[in-house]
C-alpha cells in the first residue's frame, strides 16, 4: 500500500516504529453491529482494554476515501453516530477509496489493511462464515478467504456469528487450512452463546501459550491466520436454547422481508436484540471487549520477542 492512501494515527506509528505491540480492531461492529450509544462505548472500551494490556489499539476504517489505521476520538464518534458509513469488505476498498467515501471495514478488509501496515494481531466479535442455506444462496463470507491468506495473523474472536451454519463454517476453515485454537475451551464458541457444541482439536490456556503457537506458525511460514476463539463471559452468556428459538423467529422474519446479502447481519442482530430484551447486546459488548483484552495480551507477548532480539 502506498503512503498516500493510508493514514496511521501517531500512537500506531510510534508503536510500530519501536516494535511495540499493536492490535487492529474492526469498525463494522461499530457502524452496523451495535446501536448508538453502546457502539461508541464498546469501541472506546475495546481501545482502553488493548492499552491496558500493553498494546496500541488501531481501529481501522475508511474516512473520506482515506484508509485510517488508528482513529482520533472524534473520528471514532463520527463512525458510531453516522448512518452513512458503508460496510466494506476487502473487495469494496478500491471503489470506496476512489470515490472518497466513508466505510466501516469488515474482518476481511481490516485483516488485509492490518497486514499491509505490519500489524499481526486483530480482534473482533464474531467472524463471518458460511450462512445457513448457503448451498442455495452461495452466501459465504469473504472473511474466510482473507483468513486463508493472512499468514501468521492472530485473529481473536468468539467464534462466528451465531446466525451462520457453524458446522459448515468450521469445515470450511479446515479446508482452507486456517488454524482454530480454543482459548481455555475445547468447544468452538458460538458468539453470545458459550459453546456451539462442536469440539476443537486445540486449546490454549494463556497468552504465552498462544504466542508460542503463533511463533511456531510464523517460523515455519505456514500460510493462513490463527483464529483464537474465546467464549463470551459466562455471566452474560445467552443460553443455547434461547438463542436457537430467537434465531428461528428472526431468520423467518428476514426471509419474509426479503432481506439478504450484506444487510442480513445487521437485520438479524437487531431482531435478536429485541427478542432477548437487550441481553444479546450486553453479551455482544462483553465478548468484544474481552477479545480486545486477550488480543492485547497476545500482541504484547509477541512484541517481547522483537524487543529481546534487538
Ligand atoms: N459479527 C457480528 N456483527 C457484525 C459482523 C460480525 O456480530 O457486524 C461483521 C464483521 O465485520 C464480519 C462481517 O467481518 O460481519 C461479515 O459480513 P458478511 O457476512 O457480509 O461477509
Ligand atoms: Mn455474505
Amino acid at each position: 500500500m502506498t503512503r498516500g492512501s493510508v493514514r496511521l494515527a501517531p500512537e500506531v506509528v510510534a508503536a510500530l516504529e519501536d516494535g511495540r505491540a499493536v492490535v487492529a480492531l474492526e469498525s463494522t461492529l461499530i457502524a452496523h453491529g451495535l446501536p448508538w450509544p453502546q457502539n461508541l462505548e464498546t469501541a472506546r472500551d475495546s481501545e482502553a482494554a488493548v492499552r491496558l494490556a500493553g498494546a496500541a489499539p488501531a481501529t481501522i476504517a475508511v474516512i473520506g476515501g482515506i484508509i485510517h489505521v488508528g482513529l482520533a476520538e472524534d473520528e471514532l464518534e463520527g463512525i458510531a453516530r453516522a448512518s452513512s458509513f458503508l460496510k466494506a469488505s476487502r473487495r469494496d476498498l478500491a471503489p470506496v477509496v476512489a470515490r472518497g467515501l466513508d466505510a466501516a471495514t469488515t474482518v476481511s478488509a481490516t485483516v488485509w489493511i492490518a497486514r499491509e501496515v505490519g500489524i499481526g494481531v486483530m480482534a473482533t466479535g464474531g467472524l463471518g462464515g458460511v450462512h445457513r442455506g448457503a448451498a442455495e444462496s452461495f452466501d459465504v463470507s469473504t472473511d474466510l478467504d482473507e483468513l486463508a491468506r493472512a499468514d501468521g495473523m492472530v485473529v481473536v474472536c468468539s467464534g462466528v456469528k451465531s446466525i451462520l451454519d457453524i458446522p459448515a463454517t468450521l469445515e470450511n476453515l479446515e479446508t482452507r487450512g486456517v488454524a482454530v485454537i480454543g482459548y481455555r475451551t475445547e468447544a468452538f464458541p458460538a458468539f453470545t452463546t458459550v459453546s456451539s457444541g462442536l469440539s476443537l482439536e486445540w486449546r490454549a490456556d494463556s497468552a504465552e501459550d498462544v504466542a508460542r503457537i503463533a511463533r511456531a506458525h510464523r517460523a515455519m511460514r505456514l500460510p493462513g491466520a490463527i483464529v483464537l476463539a474465546q467464549p463470551v463471559p459466562d455471566a452474560v452468556a445467552i443460553a443455547e436454547a434461547e438463542m436457537d428459538a430467537a434465531l428461528v423467529h428472526t431468520l423467518a422474519e428476514a426471509q419474509a422481508q426479503g432481506i439478504g446479502g450484506k444487510a442480513i447481519t445487521p437485520f438479524l442482530l437487531d431482531a435478536i436484540r429485541r427478542v432477548t430484551e437487550g441481553r444479546s447486546l450486553v453479551a455482544n459488548r462483553a465478548l468484544i471487549v474481552a477479545n480486545a483484552v486477550l488480543a492485547g495480551e497476545v500482541a504484547a507477548r509477541l512484541a517481547e520477542d522483537r524487543a529481546s532480539k534487538s
